[in-house]
């Protein structure tokens, strides 16, 4: 099945997203039950692959990360694909993410070597922007592109089987990997 591991939002995250998703002019919005901070697209797995992943993730218990959000962006360069909101990439996240890659080598698939670029999508392009629609992103982005979302601190680690069909993609959740208790300022 088509899966992908992710952290869910919180609440408060996720109204300010949709917030925010409202005053954009274009492209087409990620449904709100569907915005999640994806940790890594798994693609394709077999039961007996997800089966040697949930092993390595039930012993996982990693310190609860902080999840801050650094203003939104875009990407694609000249030719804009997504517009997202950009999430601070903490040594916390970038290790998560690091120890998802090797538990998944050691469950026996490989992950695709990528830049890590945390982020909850909130709307996405497809097909181009015509040069009005580029004006309005950027009349947006000079708006909103600063706006602050609240942060929380993530509980779990979830698999998402992800379906896709006409419309949006439905993603259901199989499973949850808690993190253990948060790690301490300074530590
Ligand atoms: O978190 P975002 O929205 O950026 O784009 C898909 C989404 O990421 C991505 O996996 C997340 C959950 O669907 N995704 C889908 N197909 C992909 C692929 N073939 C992919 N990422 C990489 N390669």
């Amino acid at each position: 099945m088509r899966c992908f591991l992710a952290i869910a939002l919180a609440d408060e995250t996720r109204a300010a997203l949709e917030r925010l998703q409202a005053d954009l002019p274009l492209g087409r919005e990620v449904p709100a039950e569907n915005l999640h901070l994806t940790l890594a697209f798994l693609d394709d797995r077999s039961v007996a692959e997800l089966e040697a992943l949930h092993d390595g993730l039930e012993a996982l218990r990693l310190p609860a990360p902080r999840i801050e959000f650094a203003g939104l962006g875009v990407f694609g360069g000249k030719r804009p694909s997504s517009l997202h909101a950009a999430v601070a990439a903490s040594a916390e996240l970038r290790a998560l993410h690091a120890r998802i890659r090797g538990l998944a080598a050691v469950a026996g698939f490989a992950l695709p070597r990528e830049r890590f670029h945390p982020h909850v999508t909130l709307a996405r392009f497809s097909g181009g922007l015509t040069t009005q629609d580029e004006m309005r992103l950027a009349r947006y982005l000079g708006r909103f592109g600063s706006a602050s979302v609240p942060g929380f601190t993530a509980s779990a680690v979830t698999l998402f089987r992800s379906t896709l069909g006409r419309g949006a993609p439905v993603y259901d959740p199989l499973s949850d990997y808690p993190f253990g208790p948060a790690a301490t300022d300074g530590a």
